[in-house]
């Protein structure tokens, strides 16, 4: 299994329901590593980037207006196969497709007010991440347990 880095959001409603904290603990317990985070205000112009696919859809402006809303916290997570695994502990997006156990599946009832995203790609991975971070802001670091998953 390769090793992926994927982005991650805790969204307005995420940070101000407090549940910042469970939720990076969640990816953490998994074996995930952070290898950059930061809390930001996004502005109008850089959620039209982030959601361009949606653009013209009914969701549209109140999405960009919510994310808008208030300090969001990213991160970028890295593991084997960590795009699907990510999704899989985010669940549907449809939070009545959501499975419990999921962050979604126990956190949300609204499809506007999900708090967090994920990349469902390697495609949008890497241009999410690109628009959220400088490479400065990145850190490559190993772990003990490495050692021994990829033996030199
Ligand atoms: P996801 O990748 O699961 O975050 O979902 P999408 O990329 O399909 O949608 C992006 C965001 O648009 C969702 F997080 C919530 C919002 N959305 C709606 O508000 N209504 C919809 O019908 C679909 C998406």
């Amino acid at each position: 299994m390769n090793i992926e880095q994927t982005f991650v959001m805790i969204k307005p409603d995420g940070v101000q329901r407090k549940l910042t904290g469970k939720i990076i603990s969640k990816f953490e317990k998994k074996g995930l590593k952070i290898s950059a985070m930061k809390m930001l205000v996004i502005n109008r112009e850089m959620a039209e980037q982030h959601y361009s696919e949606h653009n013209g859809k009914p969701f549209y402006e109140s999405l960009i207006d919510f994310i808008t809303s208030g300090p969001v916290v990213a991160f970028i997570l890295e593991g084997p196969g960590a795009i699907s695994i990510v999704r899989k502990l985010v669940g549907a997006t449809d939070p009545a497709n959501a499975e419990p156990g999921s962050i979604r599946g126990d956190y949300v009832v609204f499809t506007t007010y999900n708090i967090i995203h994920a990349s469902d790609s390697t495609t949008s991975s890497e241009r999410e991440i690109s628009l959220f971070f400088k490479k400065e802001e990145i850190y490559n670091y190993s772990m003990e347990i490495e050692k021994y998953l990829f033996p030199s």
